[in-house]
């Protein structure tokens, strides 16, 4: 009778909520790692609590006093004999000062070391670390900007438009784009104070602005052993202020010799910092085929799904046999990418204005068949609070082709009901319709392109009807 193999871990505790904690739920399950799940008292039925083999409460509804209540996750850590901890997305999982207190107890953070998320957290040492391992770069300042003489000098030198960005900034925040240099030293002063008023960090640096990008992720995995191998890239350009809609895998906009050097050079910075676990490394793509580094996610992304259906890869479970010491089981040349993957965020948000919709569902049906995956922890009665972010579900879509992806996704968003709130379905819906989606030739601008795309159908539709009148 052979010995069962031991687990990986004894017990996982999941500092998340939502479907990544599901999905972590999942992941371990199938690898015979019992899970604890935390919640909110107002997460008490939430079905992550239903579903992992123990939870315990951590706090009351408010995300300071829960999900980011560090002295009370690890408490429950401790009592409940977890001996490893997944922060999900979000919350505390880029905070080194968790990862490092998860060291400091001998608890295993699933995901990097805490040396890495401070390094790669801070945008000014992760571009200096870009710089030396090779990686191309904006023209722009080397280290934190020391005055606004310099910052005018620089920015006469690189050229407008440039971009300030908070050093302890990312995703979006702390950014200022700056076009005249008219204002350049209040810019640079209100930039400064709105960094140490958000990130407790005033540091800037700047770079030169590139209009209408592509931005492009790309997904790396590590082990303990140096050996760190890329799983192709995800197209990230379907996004409204920072906030990502629709991604997919692989990008319209890439050809195999510009995955190969975007995926080397991601690599080779990661390797070069001794980097571990799953990490993406961001960069913007220009009009000219030029990839310039822009900042790296040290944790898995709400986006892993696409790269899983073309890799055949379950990420989570790899980045749990990480993180207990296991060798990448293959090298880069046995990673085949295949098919092609769309991801749609379903959000409890107004479709046209984004604005968050709280509320109660009152009916829901999940879309599936062939190549249809959802990611979700909605359940019947569930209550979509304006304390926790609006992701409802994600939906993901695969095909053999790009054009058989989009038709999947079409017939599958047809398909989801959600009633009792609104939802950003039929904003997939028009995007997946669009004779631009279908181009794949769009970037950062495109929600931008398809409004005035829709608003000029609706002006000739209202114009033909005036007419017809
Ligand atoms: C940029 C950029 C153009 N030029 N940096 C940084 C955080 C990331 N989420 C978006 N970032 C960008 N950095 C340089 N030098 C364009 C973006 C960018 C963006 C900027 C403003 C508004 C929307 C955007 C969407 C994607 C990328």
């Amino acid at each position: 009778m052979a010995r069962p193999k031991p687990r990986l871990f004894e017990k996982l505790l999941i500092a998340n909520r939502g479907e990544i904690a599901l999905r972590v739920i999942r992941a371990a399950r199938e690898l015979g790692i019992p899970t604890v799940a935390i919640h909110s008292t107002a997460d008490a039925d939430s079905l992550h609590v239903r579903l992992a083999d123990e939870s315990i409460c951590v706090g009351p509804a408010s995300v300071q006093q829960s999900y980011l209540n560090v002295p009370s996750i690890m408490s429950a850590a401790e009592v409940i004999g977890a001996d490893a901890i997944h922060p999900g997305y979000g919350f505390l999982s880029e905070n080194a000062s968790f990862a490092g207190v998860c060291e400091t107890c001998g608890i295993a953070f699933i995901g990097p070391t805490a040396a890495n998320i401070r390094l790669l957290g801070n945008k000014i040492e992760a571009r200096a670390a870009a710089r030396r391992a090779g990686m191309p770069l904006l023209p722009g300042s080397d280290g934190a900007l020391e005055n606004p003489r310099q910052a005018a000098k620089l920015v006469q030198e690189i050229g407008l438009p440039v971009i300030l960005k908070a050093a302890a900034g990312g995703g979006g925040r702390g950014m200022k784009i700056i076009r005249d240099t008219q204002n350049l030293e209040r810019a640079l002063e209100a930039a400064a104070s709105e960094a140490a008023a958000s990130f407790g960090d005033g540091s800037l640096f700047l770079e030169r602005y590139i209009d209408e990008p592509h931005h492009i992720e790309i997904q790396v995995v590590a082990d303990q052993h140096g050996n760190a191998v890329h799983l192709g890239e995800r197209e990230c350009s379907v996004q409204r202020r920072h906030q990502k809609l629709i991604e997919e895998s692989p990008s319209p906009a890439l050809d195999d010799g510009l995955r190969q050097r975007m995926g080397q050079a991601a690599v080779r910075l990661l390797e070069s910092v001794g980097y571990r676990s799953l990490g993406t490394v961001e960069m913007l793509l220009d009009d000219q085929g030029c990839f310039y580094f822009m900042e790296v996610n040290t944790r898995i992304q709400v986006e892993h799904p696409v790269t899983e259906a073309v890799t055949g890869i379950d990420l989570v479970q790899l980045q749990l046999r990480l993180a207990a010491g296991e060798k990448l089981p293959f090298a880069q040349d046995a990673v085949r990418l295949r098919g092609h993957a769309i991801e749609c965020r379903v959000m409890a948000e107004d479709p046209n204005n984004f604005a968050p919709s709280p509320g109660t569902i009152t009916a829901y049906h999940e879309p599936g068949g062939f190549g249809v995956r959802v990611d979700s922890a909605v359940c019947e009665h569930f209550k979509v609070l304006p304390a926790y972010d609006s992701l409802l579900a994600k939906l993901i879509a695969r095909g053999e082709t790009r054009p058989q992806a989009i038709a999947r996704m079409q017939r599958a968003l047809h398909e989801y009901i959600i009633e009792g709130v609104r939802t950003t379905i039929p904003f997939h819906q028009r995007a997946l319709d669009s004779k631009l989606f279908a181009s794949g030739d769009y970037n950062t601008t495109f929600v931008q392109k398809l409004r005035e795309s829709e608003a000029k159908a609706n002006g000739k539709k209202q114009a033909s009807a005036a007419d017809a009148q």
